[in-house]
């Protein structure tokens, strides 16, 4: 498995599938949610809806992960997953290690063979940039999943050379 760091936007990547930093109501928001619902369409939440009806009626919990349509954008699908909000009192970098171990296990489910993800909680839920980087790699490359390539897209500088040293 290859793992790759791009920074840009995740939107536009042309993968099979992209995480979404969602929020356990899976009803949209702000940050990389926002700019997900946007670029795909109406079509990613009107599956949200449907999953809040049928398999998720109190929606989705932090550290667990769903897939939808990718609609109008390049991917196929969306793997919704919900970050924690940092706290400096209580360490819950289990919660974030879950968010990228459940996503690929979603991602393996689906057959998706490449799979982007942005820096999960580091927006709104404000973890910190460098902590967030090592768990995401040590998740990633302690889960080994059997997909080609694993793509963290970094929407800035800073958070792209975190991630580099992480890796
Ligand atoms: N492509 C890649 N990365 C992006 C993009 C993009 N288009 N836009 C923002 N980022 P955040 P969270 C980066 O806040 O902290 C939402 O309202 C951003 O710079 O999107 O997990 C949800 O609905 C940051 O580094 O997610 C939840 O309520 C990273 O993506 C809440 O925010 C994550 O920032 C989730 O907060």
């Amino acid at each position: 498995m290859d793992i790759t760091l791009v920074q840009g936007d995740i939107t536009e990547q042309r993968v099979d599938a992209v995480v979404n930093a969602a929020n356990s109501s899976l009803m949209g928001g702000g940050g990389v949610d926002g700019a997900i619902h946007r670029a795909g369409g109406g079509r990613i939440l009107q599956e949200c809806r449907r999953l809040r009806d049928t398999s998720h009626p109190d929606g989705l919990a932090a550290g667990d992960a769903v897939a939808t349509t990718a609609g109008e954008m390049p991917a196929t699908w969306v793997i919704h997953t919900v970050g924690p909000v940092y706290s400096a009192s209580a360490d819950r970098s289990h919660i974030l290690a879950s968010c990228y171990r459940r996503s690929l296990e979603v991602a393996e489910e689906l057959n998706a063979a490449t799979v982007a993800f942005p820096a999960v909680s580091t927006g709104v839920y404000g973890w910190p940039m460098d902590s967030a980087a090592d768990i995401a790699v040590r998740s990633v490359t302690e889960s080994s999943p059997t997909l080609g390539e694993v793509r963290f897209v970094l929407f800035d500088a800073q958070a792209y050379e975190a991630f580099s040293r992480a890796l």
